[in-house]
């Protein structure tokens, strides 16, 4: 028999892209220019990119200064533990500490949806368990995907401060 010389290489699968959404927040140093640099810096974890405007908000179940929050959408081919990866070097890129259970912060990148996955992991839930009670987090994600946040959620909200930036 012949030998075999000319196998052709199997390709992988392709992955095709996931939406994935991103809560932005800070409240340390220049919490709006840091929001914004990051904004700008998930643009190249992904293809397609959109980012909500950004908010001031004041601290829900945490002490310390206003918030500057936003939310990006992302359509990314990482998954979501590398997506995490990722969000935590930019985190740690901006100097984030974490002294004790939602400190005030130079940077919080947290995935709040990612495709429709439900994911429940020891180091990452998705959807976000508290997304749905954080109007810092539900108002941005309106305005920029109207579908994926339910209005009733959001009124029962209305006594959170928020506020356009
Ligand atoms: N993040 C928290 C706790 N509380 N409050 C506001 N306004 N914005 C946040 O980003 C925020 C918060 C934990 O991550
Ligand atoms: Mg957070
Ligand atoms: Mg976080």
């Amino acid at each position: 028999m012949a030998p075999i010389t000319d196998v052709p290489t199997l390709t992988p699968p392709s992955r095709s892209a996931v939406r994935a959404y991103i809560a932005i927040g800070a409240n340390l140093g220049d919490a709006q220019q840091q929001v914004v640099t990051a904004a700008r810096d998930l643009q190249r974890l992904g293809a397609a990119w959109v980012c909500s405007s950004l908010y001031r908000t004041a601290p829900q179940g945490a002490s310390g200064p206003d918030y500057v929050n936003a939310v990006v959408g992302l359509d990314t081919l990482l998954t979501a533990p590398d997506l995490l990866d990722e969000l935590q070097r930019l985190e740690l890129a901006a100097g984030r500490e974490r002294p004790y259970p939602n400190a005030p912060r130079t940077l919080d990148l947290d995935i709040v949806l990612y495709g429709d996955a439900r994911i429940d992991s020891a180091r990452l839930q998705v959807p976000h368990p508290r997304m749905w009670s954080r109007a810092f987090v539900l108002v941005p994600l309106q305005e920029i995907s109207p579908t994926r946040v339910d209005a009733r959620h959001l009124h029962a909200l209305a006594d959170q401060a928020i506020r356009r930036i």
